[in-house]
């Protein structure tokens, strides 16, 4: 056959390798030793005589490794062998110039850090966090960069935990538990036929599930401590919930929650007083006020088309939430989608996709974990991760790694977009997939978010009608000059008020200065109530890292019938972030990148292509706020030949303007503080002059309600100050209008009436006072909503745990 000497060749080639293989990998299971072809031999009459005592036994001498004592190899013993050379060894021993020789053995010595894949016989099912075709959730990524969870506490929020489960039992931390449903310290399930209770349990698992214990699988931080608290197994109050939440805040540092209001597709409830209070304290005092971090599901409503923004627990700024994707990428069907979701982990889809292998009631293990309650505690082991490489992370810091190193890999959604700094975002999956590896790597050298600020702007002067639609634009400057000058956002809310006849038929969107639109509201067909929202804080983080400054864009849109009716009494615009842009978001000039044309001698880009300006040295798509498009000399350094050329670049707008459409002089469009926006885009004219002009334009109510809410402690003596001022103005107007009457003068009350609400808009009391000359009613109203702020929802307060719907999943 012709094929004969080339497959004899081929097995050859193959075997090689297989061999030494097949001697390491026994040697290291029998825990044998190998034999290595090299002597370490002592001969004392110098090198002279070792290289000729090498060359009589058949070594080659591979030189000297300290004192006497030379490294030899041997030409004929193979390289590593499961057996001595007896024979040459003792022909040199008996050589009377040598005075000791062995044969090198290999030592098994581990790297510190090295890492080898958990034992368990469940891993290899845990497909979400090891795959080779990389759709997992890199755990071994962190893994293999030494993190395991070790040092960081989590407690799951739910129906207990079985806590001499023997897949927990060593990880278990009676100090991060807690039964709020029977009052004591002991968070064991209630047990029952059906295994209700079997929900803490299971997410218990997939966070801290011992490692290499030969039972079920592992948790994605195996060597972190888990407790439980028992709180789902009984009426859910506020109180409940809030004694949940601020359980031993100063030892638990992650807190995973899959519970919200009903899943219905009509409900619109979130945390009432107390559970707010817990969330707030947990922020600024937990683990020693870097703040506890709140791990939250999304919710389980997608068949119901439910919107998690209409969930005030996972809507809110201090949870992270977190979405589920199927194994293959899918939107799972229980899935809901909405602006203030942040990232995703897998979970189950379809019956012919895999689920979630996890600890189960009964010292059981199960593979059938299902829901986006199975996706939060998978989010909150990563984040253990994380906190390991990184103790001295905030509770900030955390959402903005998440938001960095997040992905959306092969996640299918139709509505990807790129926000305003270039990362892709979707309602259904925030910034994409969690990457352990990713989020650990980063944490390790992050440095800490500076504050965060806050800046409030009211824009709404007077009630609208809302008809089929309404759009409300107003432009921002973010607080610029103040102290609450927010530079880079991170969360905004747009907390509304307002009237419908069937608030399911309203879809609410939010547009950045940037253009990145946030579906803040969906239809939902169930929803029939004529209730509307009151002081509703509707919720985006897709403008993360974005530049606030600039016009915001509010479209209230009806999907249904023309006949339907409602009003809109109240836009406030929250812009939560940091006074500095958080650097990523610089876009450096890259050579070849496409948007720099020229660059200099010194790689410096000095003009960009058509379509980019030109800025601080790179080439933007946008100028950053404060500047307009304008045209700059072409600094021309690259050869000798100068010809008068202009380039298009970002110039700083005009002053006084903060940000300005373009470089005209009557362009701008915001103003510095103490100053009003006459038109938009106009001239900025001093605050003074609007008082006397056109009292009450809405400008103003905006900049007051801003000064209100600013920085309060600075303000507080200002303040302070005015209202006394005020105070004093109104005993002494009262006192003389006791006198006019009594003197029967009451002629001069029109004049009277006139100079008090100069006197009100005067002390910066923002829009009480504007709002009642607009609509009298309104101020009475707003009172009430100012008021209300934390008891808008202490109506009912029934949980669902999302497991409710799991047997369904
Ligand atoms: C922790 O962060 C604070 C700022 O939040 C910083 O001042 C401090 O140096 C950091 N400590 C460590 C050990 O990194
Ligand atoms: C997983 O994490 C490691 C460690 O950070 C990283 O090098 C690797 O690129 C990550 N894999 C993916 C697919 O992101
Ligand atoms: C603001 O709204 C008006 C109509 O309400 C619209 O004509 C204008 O284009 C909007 N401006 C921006 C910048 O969106
Ligand atoms: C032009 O380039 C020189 C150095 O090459 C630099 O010092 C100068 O600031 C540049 N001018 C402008 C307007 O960018
Ligand atoms: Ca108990
Ligand atoms: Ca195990
Ligand atoms: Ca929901
Ligand atoms: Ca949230």
């Amino acid at each position: 056959m012709a094929l004969g000497p080339a497959p004899a060749g081929l097995l050859q080639l193959i075997l090689g390798p297989v061999l030494v293989l097949l001697v390491c990998g026994l040697s290291s299971v029998l825990g044998q030793e190998v034999y290595t072809n090299q002597w370490a031999v002592h001969i004392p009459g110098g090198p002279e005589e070792a290289n000729r005592i090498a060359s009589k036994y058949g070594f080659i001498n591979f030189g000297h490794v300290f004192g006497d004592y030379y490294n030899f190899r041997h030409r004929r013993v193979v390289k590593r062998s499961l057996s001595e050379h007896r024979e040459t060894q003792v022909r040199l021993e008996k050589d009377p110039m040598v005075s000791w020789a062995e044969q090198q053995v290999v030592k098994r010595r581990r790297k510190r850090d090295l890492y080898t894949d958990p034992t368990d016989p469940k891993f290899v099912d845990q497909w979400y966090l090891h795959n080779s075709n990389r759709r997992d959730l890199n755990a071994t990524g962190a893994w293999q960069q030494g993190y395991t969870g070790r040092g960081v506490v989590v407690s799951i929020l739910d129906d207990g935990i079985e806590k001499n489960h023997p897949d927990l039992m060593q990880n278990y931390d009676p100090d991060a538990s807690y039964d709020v449903n029977d009052a004591d310290p002991d968070p064991q399930p209630r047990y029952t036929q059906l295994n209700d209770n079997r929900h803490g349990t299971r997410c218990a698992g997939e966070v801290a599930a011992v490692a290499n214990n030969e039972i079920c699988g592992v948790g994605v931080a195996y060597n972190a401590k888990i407790g439980g608290v028992r709180m789902l197994d009984g009426e859910v109050t506020d109180m409940v919930e809030a004694q949940s939440l601020s359980l031993n805040p100063q030892h638990i540092d992650i807190y995973s929650a899959s519970w919200g209001p009903e899943d219905d597709g009509k409900t619109v409830d979130g945390p009432a007083k107390m559970a707010k209070e817990a969330f707030l304290h947990g922020v600024k005092e937990g683990r020693g006020g870097l703040g506890s971090i709140f791990v939250w599901a999304s919710g389980n409503g997608g068949r119901e088309k439910d919107s998690c923004n209409c969930d005030g627990y996972t809507n809110s700024i201090y949870t992270l939430s977190i979405s589920s994707s199927t194994q293959n990428g899918n939107v799972p069907w229980y899935s809901e989608a909405c602006s203030s979701t942040l990232a995703t982990t897998y979970s189950s889809g379809n019956l012919n996709e895999k689920q979630i292998v996890t600890t189960d009631l009964k010292s059981k293990c199960t593979d059938t974990h299902t829901g986006t309650s199975a996706s939060a505690p998978l989010a909150a082991g990563i984040i253990a991760l994380a906190l390991e490489a990184n103790k001295n992370l905030t509770w900030r810091d955390m959402q903005h790694l998440v938001v960095q190193t997040s992905q959306p890999a092969h996640l299918l959604a139709s509505d990807w977009r790129s926000n305003g700094v270039g990362r892709k975002v979707s309602h259904s999956y925030g910034y994409g997939l969690l990457n352990a590896g990713a989020i650990v790597a980063m944490a390790k050298t992050w440095t800490n978010v500076g504050p965060q600020r806050k800046c409030v702007f009211t824009v709404l002067a007077e009630p609208r009608n809302i008809g089929g639609h309404l759009s409300i634009n107003k432009s921002v400057d973010a607080c610029f000059g103040s102290d609450a000058h927010v530079k880079s956002l991170e969360h905004v809310q747009a907390r509304l008020t307002l009237s419908y006849n069937r608030r399911g038929n309203l879809a609410i969107h939010l547009i950045s200065p940037a253009g990145t639109r946030s579906t803040l509201l969906h239809p939902r067909p169930h929803d029939y109530s004529s209730e509307g929202f009151n002081d509703w804080a509707f919720m985006t983080t897709h403008s993360w890292d974005e530049d606030p400054t600039g016009v915001w864009t509010l479209e209230i849109e009806n999907v249904a019938g023309a006949s339907d009716y409602g009003t809109l009494t109240q836009f406030i615009l929250v812009l939560y972030g940091t006074g500095s842009p958080s650097d990523t978001t610089t876009e450096k000039p890259q050579p070849g990148s496409g948007s720099c044309k020229t660059l200099d001698l010194r790689q410096i880009c000095i003009e960009c292509n058509a379509g980019y300006y030109l800025h601080k040295q790179s080439c933007v798509k946008r100028c950053p706020a404060g500047h307009a498009v304008g045209s700059q000399p072409l600094n021309y350094t690259v050869g000798n030949f100068v010809e008068p050329a202009s380039v298009q670049a970002c110039l700083p707008c005009p002053q006084p303007c903060v940000t300005c459409s373009s470089l005209s002089p009557d362009a701008c469009t915001s103003c510095p503080p103490h100053s009003y926006l006459e038109n938009n885009p106009g001239t900025c004219l001093h605050l003074n002059q609007i008082l006397r002009e056109t009292p009450g334009s809405f400008m103003v109510d905006g900049q007051g309600e801003r000064h209100l809410e600013m920085e309060m402690g600075s303000r507080l003596p200002i303040t302070i100050a005015v209202l006394s001022c005020v105070a004093i103005i109104a005993t002494f107007a009262g006192v003389f209008l006791l006198l006019q009457i009594r003197s029967g003068a009451l002629l001069k009350l029109p004049s009277l009436e006139a100079g008090s609400r100069l006197g009100a808009n005067f002390s910066l009391g923002g829009n009480r006072v504007v709002s009642y000359r607009g609509i009298p009613t309104v101020w009475g109203d707003d009172g009430v909503n100012t008021d209300s702020d934390n008891e808008e929802f202490d109506v009912q307060n029934e949980r669902t745990a999302f497991i409710k719907t799991q047997s369904a999943l």
